[in-house]
């Protein structure tokens, strides 16, 4: 089953918004399967951001992403990396579509409420450097039959 990476930001654990957040989730039908609230270091700040490493904004998203607690999850259901992503809404909040995430909760690009992996290259990736398989729990929850 596919898994994806998302990570509520600073600004959305402020505002109180995990709750929403993971509502919307478990309500599409996915399954949460690692779950953890946590500080980021630079480090793992530098590594989750490097694609955008040589992009003016990539010192102002390490300090936000650094700046208060993250709550980073794994999710699982079938099309989960795209969906979420639709769910999520555009990067931009301001073309991001009512009903989305970032379409009800956001206006700026730089709070943009959560991260979700875009590819399954980045999926794998990102799991891999912000969980341990430990920290992973597999689980099938009882009303998949009613999902699938
Ligand atoms: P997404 O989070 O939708 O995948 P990316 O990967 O293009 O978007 O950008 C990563 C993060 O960088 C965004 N979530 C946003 O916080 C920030 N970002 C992207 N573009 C800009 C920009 N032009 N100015 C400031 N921050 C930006």
């Amino acid at each position: 089953m596919e898994r994806t990476f998302l990570a509520i930001k600073p600004d959305g654990v402020q505002r109180g918004l995990v709750g929403t957040i993971i509502q919307r989730f478990e309500q599409k039908g996915y399954t949460l399967v690692g779950l953890k609230l946590m500080r980021v270091s630079r480090e793992l700040a530098e590594q989750h951001y490097s694609e955008h490493k040589d992009k003016p904004f990539f010192a102002g998203l390490v300090n936000f992403i650094t700046s208060g607690p993250v709550v980073a999850m794994v999710w699982e259901g079938r099309g989960v990396i795209a969906n979420a992503r639709k769910l999520i809404g555009a990067t931009n909040p301001l073309n991001a579509e009512p009903g989305t995430l970032r379409g009800d909760f956001a206006v700026d690009v730089g709070r943009n409420v959560i991260h979700g992996s875009d590819s399954p290259e980045n999926a794998e990736r990102e799991i891999n450097l912000w969980f341990q398989t430990q920290e992973l729990v597999p689980w099938e929850p009882a009303f998949t039959s009613w999902v699938y």
